[in-house]
């Protein structure tokens, strides 16, 4: 028997040191604050978990085998023993005050979200995620008010659906637009859904918030070393829940705010509309026509609408950059091919599915598809 027991506490401790070593098993390297705490918490939850199963289980198979009948062991009585029920219901209370005191501070802190300096709301869609720098109060204020990106699944899909070949380093936690956020400032995240419920997960951050149609809900996180961080939606949400990373990247104050000036140089003025333009595009059934003002621009027409389908080549459609697929279908010539996409052919619902886009617009944006897929 005590053999037993030391192979099965040899175990638990090649275990242990396995988690210290392969952090796979463990949590994440927590690089906020609050994820600090979180961990702190985690790991203090356990191991008083710890010394409660030994204990319990220990005593427990102690009396077992020591006050078993046929060693002719007699059982104790001590019903209604004042003493027996004041001990245990003062030592669970005692542990349960232990636990609950640092847990609710630490909620308490992931809840603060007040004085940030900057604020970004996050908008969960069948599947990506929108990024709007708010215009905000904040010490960033005015910085990158008004920027909005989506962000994208970037693993190509052969790597997803062919065993055969090799996946990248990343794979499903890379997107094409990141998200850029300065160090050692409050980031607010304001979260939302277009669609159905999403969740905006980053662990290392310790954030987690349900994104939901309709509701603003909202976390923050204050990152204090330049890198790059995964995370994902953790709701499911639907086929490509799976599909849908979160990639933010912390710089220096002064390569954020060069950043910002670069990204807003490239967007239109209309920048803080765009978001709500491409809202109308991916929800086709938007019957009201979003204005067709302004220089005809294809990619964003692709990005927010067309993408849906052939970013990843969903329900048969051709996927962007597939040289393969696509060069039969180019080879039917520039007319043809603008012809098929404004009026629809097969699986192909004309204009994507939203009538309210222009032929101009339609066309070019194939035209940016056959550009990617030449
Ligand atoms: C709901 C999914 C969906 C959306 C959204 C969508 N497509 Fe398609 N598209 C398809 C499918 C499926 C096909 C393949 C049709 C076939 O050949 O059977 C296709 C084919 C095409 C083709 C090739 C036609 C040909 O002659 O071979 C073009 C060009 C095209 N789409 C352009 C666009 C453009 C531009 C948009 C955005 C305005 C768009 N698509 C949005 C599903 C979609
Ligand atoms: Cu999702």
């Amino acid at each position: 028997m005590k053999k037993l027991s030391l192979v099965a506490l040899a175990s638990a401790t090649a275990l242990c040191s396995g988690v210290a070593v392969a952090s796979r098993l463990g949590l994440q390297d927590p690089e906020t604050p609050i994820a600090r705490q979180i961990y702190s918490l985690h790991s203090l939850i356990l191991w008083i978990c710890v010394v409660i199963f030994v204990a319990v289980f220990g005593m427990m198979f102690y009396a077992i085998l020591k006050h078993r009948k046929s060693v002719g062991h007699k059982a104790a009585q001590f019903h209604e023993s004042t003493t027996v029920e004041i001990i245990w219901t003062i030592i669970p209370f005692v542990i349960l005050m232990g636990m609950a005191y640092p847990a609710t501070k630490t909620v308490i802190d992931m809840k603060d979200t007040s004085n940030p300096d900057l604020t970004i709301k996050a908008t969960g869609y069948q599947w990506k995620w929108g990024y709007e720098y708010v215009k905000g109060e904040g010490s960033l204020s005015g910085v990158s008010d008004g920027i909005a990106l989506l962000s994208s699944l970037a693993t190509p899909m052969d790597q997803i659906y062919d065993p055969k070949v090799q996946k990248s380093e990343n794979y499903l936690l890379e997107v094409d637009t990141e998200m850029v956020v300065p160090i050692n400032k409050k980031i607010r995240i304001l979260t939302t859904a277009n669609d159905v419920i999403h969740a905006f997960w980053v662990p290392a951050f310790g954030v987690k918030q349900d994104a939901i149609p309709g509701f603003i809900r909202d976390t923050w996180f204050k990152v204090e070393k330049p890198g790059i961080y995964r995370g994902q939606c953790a709701e499911l949400c639907g086929k490509e829940h799976g599909f849908m990373p979160i990639v933010v990247r912390a710089v220096e104050e002064d390569e954020f705010k060069a950043w910002a000036e670069k990204r807003k140089a490239a967007t239109p003025a209309a920048a803080e509309a765009a978001p709500a333009v491409q809202v109308a595009a991916v929800d086709a059934a938007a019957t009201a026509p979003a204005a067709a003002a302004g220089p005809v621009d294809g990619k964003k027409t692709y990005d927010g609408l067309c993408a849906a389908c052939h970013g990843m080549g969903i329900a048969g459609a051709p996927k962007v950059g597939d040289k393969a697929a696509w060069s039969t279908r180019i080879a039917q010539g520039p007319a043809t091919l603008a012809k098929h996409a404004i009026e629809g052919i097969r699986a192909m619902p004309a204009k994507g599915g939203n009538p309210a886009l222009s032929d101009a617009e339609v066309t070019a944006a194939v035209e940016h598809m056959v550009g990617l897929s030449k």
